[in-house]
């Protein structure tokens, strides 16, 4: 006869649920499967938000903005294997940009991946991950769950945001341990993303070089967004007059009508500036490297506000670095500029009567008339420019060469974080997930302009807006193809050319087949009312925006970025 009484256990699901409750997260978006269903599951039934996606991708997209956005780490949970990988793309993503994220995914057993052996869906995850995220652990025993999650947020917020990979290995998975014992292992964490503050030194290096300044610019970047400092920022630019050029992602930390916004002549002030203060941003290809005609062919006298000490000198010498968060940065810097003069006002004057004048060459290229269904990227992101500015609330993803160029340059952003695009690596693919991660974490209108060829990358995902009935409107760039549409096969025969899809294809019947509202636009002002009436129904809604095939230029913008095929030289 035994004499056991039984003991309440708590398993690695339950651990795992209140560590990551612990740590603040709210939302999981993920694909569930072998082995981690039932976690899923177990997630819901404790309370947390759950948003399956079609793709692993698309759900990492959406952690990472949902990162970007709020400063608490997107969470993505997948199956292992090639979910993971696809999960990997998106958290490489992440990385890339400097945003928090955690991807989650369960793991075949590690006696038989260590040998090799061929279990289901059987991968060294944890080893494929680690060259492209912040940081990799895994969790091998359920004791260590609630230390292991705790770690992975801190290494995600903290310096520099990344992607932390977290492998759940089979043994952690199936594991128990008495209730007492592991409710007694879990804790809230304390202040995973501290303040850093710069060296007052470094201060006064700053300070007195801008002082010195007779062009002063400053260049703001998605980290100065992500920070989440925008009075400060706002205050710091204009109690100095210094003009500002926004990044990207940066457009609308101040709004885009600011009278110091250099936006509208990026080619004036970089080369002319001789002072530049960048805020949160690097000197990668989106700023020519700090170098070259870009810049006037001349070094220009940077100081540099980053968390990250070794993004300093990493293209060319920063004559005052000042590392630190950019909360006390700022606020530092804003210190030790007190009584500061403004910057000469013939230097802002000239900015402003240069951007005033490109401004007024763009306007009547917004409001060309075409013949229906043979719009261009001007009228076309005219009338949209018209409306988003009625609904400053909304979230813009922007994707694509020419929508995206298009759209950074014509569409105004009048808030802080309100645009996210292709970012650092200038990628296609960011943008259902994009949609959803926005749409979840500030519950406002979010309006996707897509190319064609960009929506494809995660355009199964517009089922997930319609299931959980998502405020989004998706407006598609349909020209009908990458770049243009009416490219022929340089073979002369039958097939497609490499950038050509099916002409006239009507993405509207795709969500109408999902169960939610298609329209067709083949005019601006069909345009401006579909995109109104989308917008205030907050109904998932997919706009078919038809281009003329030949609207388009070859790789946007960059490309000086592409090779052509060179057959003759000059002799
Ligand atoms: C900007 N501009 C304007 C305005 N805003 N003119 C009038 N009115 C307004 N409001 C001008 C600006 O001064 C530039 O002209 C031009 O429009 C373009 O502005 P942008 O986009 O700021 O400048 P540029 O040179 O294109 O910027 C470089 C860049 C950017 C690399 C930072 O192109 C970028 O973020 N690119 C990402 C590209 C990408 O990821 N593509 C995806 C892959 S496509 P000038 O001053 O005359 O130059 C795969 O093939
Ligand atoms: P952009 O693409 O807009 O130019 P980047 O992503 O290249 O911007 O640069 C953002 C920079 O901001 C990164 O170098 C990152 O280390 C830095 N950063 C992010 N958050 C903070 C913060 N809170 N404090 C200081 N620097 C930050
Ligand atoms: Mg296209």
């Amino acid at each position: 006869m035994s004499s056991e009484t039984e003991v309440e256990l708590i398993d690695s699901f339950s651990m795992l649920i209140e560590s990551l409750k612990n740590n603040g997260i709210q939302n999981i978006y993920g694909i569930p499967g072998i082995p981690v269903t039932a976690l899923v599951r177990s997630w819901q039934a404790e309370g947390g938000k759950y948003f399956g996606c079609r793709h692993e991708t698309n759900a990492a997209m959406a952690a990472g903005v949902a990162g970007y956005l709020t400063g608490v780490p997107g969470v993505c949970l997948t199956t292992p294997a090639p979910g993971f990988l696809n999960g990997l793309a998106g958290a490489a993503n992440a990385t890339t940009n400097g945003w928090p994220m955690i991807l989650l995914s369960g793991a075949a057993g590690r006696r038989n991946t260590d040998l090799q052996q061929g279990a289901f869906e059987e991968m060294d995850q944890l080893n494929a991950a680690r060259p492209h995220v912040k940081a990799a652990y895994r969790i091998n025993h359920i004791s260590d769950i609630p230390i292991g999650i705790a770690r992975a947020v801190r290494t995600a917020v903290s310096g520099r945001p990344g992607a932390v990979y977290v492998d759940l290995s089979h043994e952690m998975l199936t594991g128990t341990m008495p209730a007492a014992e592991g409710e007694k292992l879990l804790f809230k964490p304390v202040d995973p993303t501290p303040r850093q503050l710069p060296c007052p030194n470094a201060v006064k290096r700053a300070a007195d070089l801008l002082k010195s300044a007779k062009k002063p610019l400053v260049i703001l970047g998605k980290g100065a967004a992500y920070a989440q400092v925008d009075s400060d920022i706002k205050a710091l630019i204009e109690d100095t007059g210094i003009p500002f050029l926004p990044m990207s992602m940066a457009k609308g930390l101040l709004p885009d009508n600011h009278a110091q916004n250099a936006g509208a002549v990026r080619s004036y002030v970089l080369p002319e500036a001789d002072v530049v203060l960048i805020v949160g941003a690097r000197l990668n290809w989106l700023l020519a490297n700090g170098q070259g005609r870009t810049w006037g062919n001349q070094l220009k006298k940077f100081i540099q506000i980053d968390i990250l000490p070794q993004e300093i000198d990493s293209n060319v010498p920063i004559a005052a670095p000042l590392v630190g968060d950019i909360a006390s940065c700022i606020a530092a810097l804003r210190t030790a500029l007190k009584g500061m003069p403004k910057a000469p006002a013939d230097w802002l004057a000239g900015i402003a009567e240069r951007a005033a004048a490109s401004r007024d060459k763009l306007a009547p290229t917004l409001a060309v008339k075409t013949a229906p269904g043979m719009m261009n990227y001007r009228n076309s992101l005219g009338a949209v420019r018209d409306v988003l500015a009625k609904y400053p609330n909304t979230t813009l993803v922007n994707e694509g060469a020419n929508a995206l160029d298009n759209g950074r340059m014509i569409i105004d952003q009048y808030l802080p974080r309100k645009r996210i695009d292709s970012g650092t690596w200038g990628i296609m693919g960011i943008g259902m997930g994009a949609c959803i991660g926005a749409a979840v974490v500030t519950g406002e209108p979010v309006v996707a302009i897509e190319g064609d060829s960009a929506f494809g990358f995660s355009g199964m995902d517009v089922e997930t807006i319609v299931r959980y009935n998502l405020p989004v409107t998706v407006c598609i760039m349909n020209n009908g193809g990458i770049y243009k549409g009416n490219e022929t096969n340089a073979g002369g025969y039958d097939d497609p050319s490499p950038t050509s899809f099916t002409p006239g294809i009507r993405y509207d019947k795709m969500i109408e087949a999902f169960g939610g509202v298609g329209m067709n636009a083949t005019t601006p002002e069909e345009l401006s009312s579909m995109l109104e009436t989308a917008i205030k129904s907050r109904k998932p809604t997919l706009i078919n925006v038809v281009l003329d095939p030949d609207a388009g230029v070859e790789s946007g913008r960059i490309s000086g970025l592409n090779i052509e095929r060179k057959k003759k030289a000059a002799a």
